[in-house]
């Protein structure tokens, strides 16, 4: 490949020359160092409404490559006690790589067992830099959480338009299976969400450092007013704020997610309903450990990121029961190294079928709460997987689960 120099706009607007190798790298460049994707054998169908109906096939992520991300708008990591201060990136350290690994491994060994067909994606060179007509971006992230990537809903298969611009680039992790999905099932839609530009017109300018200055109060009140950092200048979601009911989707505004991404969502599942909602908490970041869904007639809500009265009542004429999950075993002093998630990854399962959930082994309040709600409990030890993005509801995607569209709120109550 032949070097040449480019004239790009940096991340402030700044035109700035780089020198690139063009080119396109060959199969074997692409794979000398990390796994390929992993497909198992038996006969596609993608169908998935909703987060709790007897699961068949499903994604799990890889650790493989992963970094902590270069600086960018949407995110500035700083972790100087593990070696990685404000403006600093590169990759994750290899022990945590192996060990987080060996449990997802452990996990796709424990769904194979109970009879799921497990897919794996393609790891890229994550610490590559990327770049589009408007933007540098000096690091991709991962491929562990594929929740975040990608939406399932029915027979479609949906690539949500991602918010970080080290994430942007993310969905070719998922390429090589999506492709074989769509040339095996006759039935599967195959869907983009639009790619984001992602300039600095996507961000509220300073809102990290205003932001963090804020006391508590004032931060929920910007959450509760929807001021957060994304500015509605196009559609942007993460399909981990995503929470699938059957007919009606609830969608988490949050960093990720903003209003015109509902309002897109909207307009491309036109037969759902889709429900905007706001939680009581200072970092909205998918609704994946907030608002979790385990069988028809039960969510499991997460006492420290209230839930608005209206949508309590809603789910209540809906005859739905709304319990709080138990507490977390963790706490944010003890989170592991690296970690940006936080310690409710206690209520990010997994479930198998509205009978039996997987949950992380040492949340032994959270199983003892399932026991008694009536489910079997799969615990599976998961907490090295977390600095990579995520618990088991993250770090998989469900591509096939038995069931069809339902409709589990027949009954309309104010503004749902
Ligand atoms: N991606 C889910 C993260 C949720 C949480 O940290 O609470």
């Amino acid at each position: 490949m032949q070097p040449v120099n480019r004239t790009v706009m940096d991340s402030r607007m700044e035109a700035v020359t780089m020198t690139y190798d063009i080119g396109t790298l060959s199969t074997s460049q692409l794979t000398q160092t990390q796994p390929r994707e992993t497909i198992s054998k038996g006969v596609t169908k993608i169908n998935s409404w909703n987060e709790w109906d007897p699961l068949k096939h499903v994604i799990v992520g890889r650790a493989d490559g992963a970094v902590v991300q270069a600086p960018e708008i949407a995110v500035q990591r700083d972790w100087p006690e593990h070696g990685f201060p404000r403006g600093s990136y590169g990759p994750m350290p290899q022990h945590m790589v192996d060990a987080a690994n060996e449990q997802l491994d452990n996990l796709a060994a424990i769904l194979q067992k109970r009879g799921v067909r497990v897919d794996r994606p393609a790891p890229l060179d994550f610490s590559q830099t990327v770049m589009t007509p408007d933007w540098v971006q000096e690091s991709m992230f991962g491929c562990m959480p594929p929740r975040d990537v990608l939406l399932v809903i029915g027979n479609e298969i949906l690539e949500a338009t991602m918010s970080f611009r080290s994430r942007w680039f993310e969905y070719l992790c998922y390429r090589p299976l999506v492709e074989h999905y769509f040339a095996e099932d006759r039935d599967m839609k195959w869907e983009a969400a639009p790619k984001p530009r992602l300039t600095e017109r996507s961000y509220k300018p300073g809102f990290w450092e205003e932001y963090g200055s804020l006391p508590i109060d004032e931060r929920l009140n910007k959450v509760r007013q929807n001021d957060l950092l994304l500015t509605e200048t196009e559609p942007l979601f993460d399909a981990a704020d995503i929470s699938r009911f059957g007919k009606d989707l609830f969608v988490q505004l949050s960093m990720v997610t903003n209003r015109s991404g509902v309002k897109w969502l909207r307009k491309h599942f036109p037969d759902h309903r889709i429900h905007e909602v706001i939680f009581d908490e200072d970092g909205p970041f998918h609704i994946d450990a907030t608002w979790v869904p385990l069988r028809p007639g039960l969510v499991l809500h997460n006492g420290e990121r209230t839930a608005s009265p209206e949508l309590i009542k809603f789910f209540h004429k809906n005859d739905w029961d709304v319990i709080e999950g138990a507490q977390p075993t963790r706490n944010k002093e003890n989170l592991p190294a690296l970690c940006f998630c936080s310690q409710w990854l206690s209520m990010n399962m997994l479930s198998l079928d509205p009978n039996t959930v997987f949950v992380e082994q040492s949340e032994t309040a959270q199983m003892e709460l399932l026991y008694h709600l009536g489910f079997e409990v799969i615990p599976v030890p998961f907490w090295d997987v977390a600095p990579f993005g995520g618990g088991l509801h993250c770090s998989t995607i469900d591509l096939l689960r038995e069931g069809g569209l339902e409709d589990y709120f027949p009954a309309r109550c104010g503004i749902f």
